[in-house]
């Protein structure tokens, strides 16, 4: 089945607004048709740079200007990156997500490590992944010389809702920024947050820009929100698990070869709430038990899920390496 780009609004609406049941339906029936749906990607994160953000992102418990528990931490060294990489890797995980509390990538020592963390990780032979924020198209070239393998940076909200949520930066320089890494040929992984106090609209309008982007993103996290104390977000009420389900079911629906991942959130959730997005055509997960500063299910226990559901984990690069990268051995 080729690929749809041209989604309307009411087109994406009337499937999340389906009754449930019939929604589930329709994404594991679309699921089944485009995937092997009892595998599932195993991506495990590691905060390489922690907090003292410039930017306001009112969700994260990284930015400078929100009093929260999350300590400033200088840059990683890239024996320690190795070090975690190498747990991550025992326990099932076939990629490495890095994140930085940085607005932009700057040409400087800093990314030059990042540089030298990417080419160990990928020697690794693990699937690498970089969140960092902005990027030119320059620096996304040099990661993908690297051997970087994805890069994350979510739309979060709609376009209207943006300004709501971040100040410091425009919805365009995240567009811009996704253009980059795609020029890069580098694969692209792009999504949001729930529960931010959106409405369905822009639930709906998020899900349609990604869906209507040349080339759908090889990866889309949905996160649930997790409140932070001292973020302008703290006192949200928690996402019902039946949003968090209509949403994973959507982006199935809509984007039916992509990675969609059950992302932020999980360690709120019951192992039947999970069933039900991975039901709903979730594919992919954030493993270990932190995610970039906030607790995730031990690996443990998410093995032990997997176990009970008949799910497998994916080894790495089953697509294939990027365009013109070589195999990396050992
Ligand atoms: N600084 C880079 C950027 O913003 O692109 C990379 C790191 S940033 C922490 C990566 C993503 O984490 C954000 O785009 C957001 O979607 C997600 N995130 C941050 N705080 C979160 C929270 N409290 N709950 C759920 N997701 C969150
Ligand atoms: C994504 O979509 N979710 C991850 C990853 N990409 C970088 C981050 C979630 C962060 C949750 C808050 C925290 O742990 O700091
Ligand atoms: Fe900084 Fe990223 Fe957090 Fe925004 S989401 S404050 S850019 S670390």
């Amino acid at each position: 089945m080729q690929t749809k780009h041209n989604w309307t609004k009411e087109e994406i609406l009337n499937i999340y607004n389906k009754p449930f049941l019939d929604l589930v339906f329709e994404a594991a029936t679309v699921h089944r048709e485009n995937k092997d749906y009892s595998e599932v990607q195993i991506s495990s994160l590691i905060s390489i740079k922690t907090g003292g953000c410039p930017e306001d992102c009112s969700y994260c418990p990284q930015a400078a200007r929100y009093h929260t528990d999350v300590e400033v931490q200088a840059m990683m060294k890239v024996d320690e990156v190795i070090e975690i990489a190498q747990k991550a890797k025992d326990g099932g995980a076939s990629r490495l997500c890095m994140g930085a509390a940085w607005r932009e990538v700057r040409d400087n020592r800093d990314f030059d490590k990042v540089i030298d963390m990417v080419k160990a990780v990928n020697g690794m032979d693990m699937e690498v992944c970089c969140t960092l924020g902005m990027l030119n198209a320059h620096q996304a070239q040099r990661l993908a010389d690297a051997g970087l393998y994805a890069y994350n940076h979510n739309l979060d909200t709609s376009e209207e809702d943006y300004k709501r949520i971040i100040s410091t930066r425009t919805y365009d320089d995240r567009l811009k920024t996704i253009e980059n890494v795609r020029k890069a040929k580098l694969t692209v992984c792009s999504g949001g947050i729930i529960g931010l106090g959106e409405t369905v609209n822009d639930r709906v309008a998020m899900l349609r820009v990604l869906a209507n982007m040349p080339q759908h993103p090889e990866s889309v996290p949905v996160n649930a929100l997790v409140p932070v104390k001292g973020t302008p977000l703290a006192e949200q009420p928690r996402v019902p698990i039946w949003d968090m389900v209509r949403m994973i079911a959507t982006a199935r629906i809509i984007m039916p070869k992509t990675a969609v991942r059950l992302s932020a959130g999980r360690n709120e959730m019951s192992v039947l709430d999970q069933a039900f997005c991975f039901m709903a055509g979730a594919n992919s997960i954030f493993a270990g038990d932190k995610l970039l500063t906030t607790p995730n299910p031990e690996f443990k226990d998410d093995m032990a899920m997997f176990e009970l559901l008949g799910l497998t984990t994916r080894k790495a690069f089953k697509n294939g390496r990027p365009q013109g990268k070589e195999e990396v051995t050992q």
